[in-house]
């Protein structure tokens, strides 16, 4: 064990804190109830089953709805901190504006806070993780301006009822991966093909929503409550083929951390440089008359600029990029190539390949990820907000296991030698769950849940075992379980 870290090196700071995460469509189900309104995820299972694995739907998914004491009561088994878990939009404002809110959905998040306080544990907010209200959608959903402002009477109408009790919130998770992936190939709810686009709008307004949400916290909520602000951003780590991809290389980084950071976390604001010019080229080639890439004014760059408390970083993957021979084919980002950078990527031989299509296991890159973060944006406090394995071991998950160990080792060595200030870490996730276009066939969960169950009984795999000794003795100097042990 003692290779690069020794005994007194495996501990964590005394501060730190444990967490797990989930997000209200992959857990909650009760997609109908009461006057819970339509959601994009509701409408795209139900429309496209084509594009899940099997069909699947998170009409019921954990059943989170009704077993959120069970829940909270794993929670509790683990020891964590703090448990971070998302708002439905749609569940408390269902026509997606904030003219009514659902007096159901306002109880089920009370109770599932005060729960959660009741055991010692941090409630962590999520307000957007991906299920935008279909009303709002039928009007241009995230490429539509006026998204900045229905978002933020949601995150006003959110902070209202909870900002007493939730001191930590997210903004918006992973605006990246929903921009990209939907307007890119469509995977994701609500499957619009729009590259060119829709996705650089998406980009665009996300942040200004984010801004906004920000914004309402720090003026209205933040002197009585005191409260901490950022979005969640989704960082694969790129790591250059040969010396003469280093530049290519940082290129993607700025593509995928830079176009939504760099207008937030930078100094100076608006989009990386280095991706204005990129974008600009692009458009030429592709016969725009002027850049589809969408400007920021000055108002919009401050507006933006400094909307931060601390940074979040959801990770899980790296790739290795080089650039393109000539007439190379390249398979569209976001699912294989970056044919916006003219680059194949991929992972090398001896990374191992979770059960997810995209996900390698490279435990250096969460590492270098946050020294770039600093290096690029400054000192500041970061958090892992997201950070897990998909698997295809039953409750005897050591891959699981040599995943967290091999992870926070990195993380330990981010702290004690690159002196990054990390303050929390959260496992995805507590539960299996609805794994968006792979529907239940990716297994991310410390507990197995049986989904033919009408229980949705939840059982625990070894790594939550392994995930409690952690917390407990705050540190990874730990035995590591097998099942057959803990049984
Ligand atoms: C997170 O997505 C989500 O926040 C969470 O809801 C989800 O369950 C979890 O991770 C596990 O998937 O650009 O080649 O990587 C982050 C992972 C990032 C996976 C974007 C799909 C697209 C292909 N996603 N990725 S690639």
């Amino acid at each position: 064990l003692c290779v690069t870290l020794c005994a007194e090196d495996l501990k964590f700071p005394p501060g730190f804190r444990f967490g797990a995460a989930s997000a209200a469509y992959q857990v909650e189900g009760a997609w109908n109830i009461n006057d819970k309104g339509e959601n994009i995820w509701d409408r795209f299972v139900h429309t496209k089953p084509e594009y899940i694995t099997g069909a699947a739907t998170g009409d019921v998914a954990c059943d989170s709805y009704h077993l959120w004491e069970r829940d909270i009561e794993i929670a509790k088994e683990l020891g964590l901190h703090f448990y971070r878990f998302s708002i439905g939009w749609s569940r408390l404002l269902p026509t997606g504006f904030a003219n009514y809110v659902s007096e159901d959905g306002k109880e089920y998040y009370n109770k599932l806070i005060d729960g959660l306080w009741a055991e010692g544990i941090e409630p962590v907010v999520t307000l957007y993780h991906w299920d935008l209200p279909q009303s709002l959608q039928d009007l241009g959903g995230w490429t539509n301006p006026l998204i900045v402002d229905w978002f933020g009477d949601y995150a006003r109408i959110a902070y209202s009822l909870y900002a007493d009790r939730v001191k930590l919130w997210l903004t918006i998770n992973e605006p990246l991966t929903f921009c990209d992936a939907n307007y890119n190939i469509g995977t994701l709810a609500p499957g619009i093909i729009s590259p060119d686009h829709g996705a650089y709008l998406c980009n665009k307004y996300t942040l200004l929503a984010h801004a906004k949400g920000y914004r309402i916290y720090d003026e209205e909520f933040r002197p009585k409550y005191h409260g901490e602000v950022s979005l969640a951003n989704h960082l694969t780590w790129f790591e250059p083929w040969t010396e003469d991809d280093e530049e290519l290389a940082e290129l993607a980084i700025q593509n995928c951390a830079g176009r939504y950071s760099h207008p937030i976390f930078s100094k100076e604001g608006g989009w990386p440089p280095s991706i204005e010019k990129l974008m600009t080229e692009n458009s030429k080639k592709k016969g725009y008359l002027k850049s589809n890439f969408p400007a920021f004014t000055k108002e919009e760059i401050d507006f933006i600029k400094g909307t931060y408390d601390f940074y979040a970083m959801n990770h899980y993957t790296s790739r290795i990029i080089r650039k393109a021979k000539e007439g190379e084919e390249l398979r569209p980002w976001p699912v294989g190539d970056a044919p916006d950078l003219d680059a194949v990527m991929g992972g090398l031989p001896d990374w191992e390949q979770t059960s997810s299509y995209w996900f390698f296991v490279f435990p250096p890159g969460i590492r270098r990820q946050l020294v770039w973060l600093k290096k690029n944006y400054g000192d500041m406090k970061f958090l892992i907000m997201e950070n897990g394995y998909s698997g295809v071991e039953e409750l005897n998950d050591q891959k699981r296991i040599n995943f967290y160990e091999s992870y926070l080792k990195e993380l330990l060595l981010a702290i004690k030698e690159d002196g990054v200030n990390l303050t929390h870490y959260a496992a995805w996730t507590m539960l299996d769950n609805f794994e968006w276009m792979d529907g239940y066939s990716s297994k991310f969960g410390l507990y197995q849940v049986n989904f033919t169950d009408p229980n949705r009984t939840r059982t625990p795999r070894a790594s939550a075992f392994y995930y409690k000794n952690i917390i407990k003795s705050h540190s990874l100097d730990v035995e590591k379980p097998t099942v057959d042990e803990v049984h």
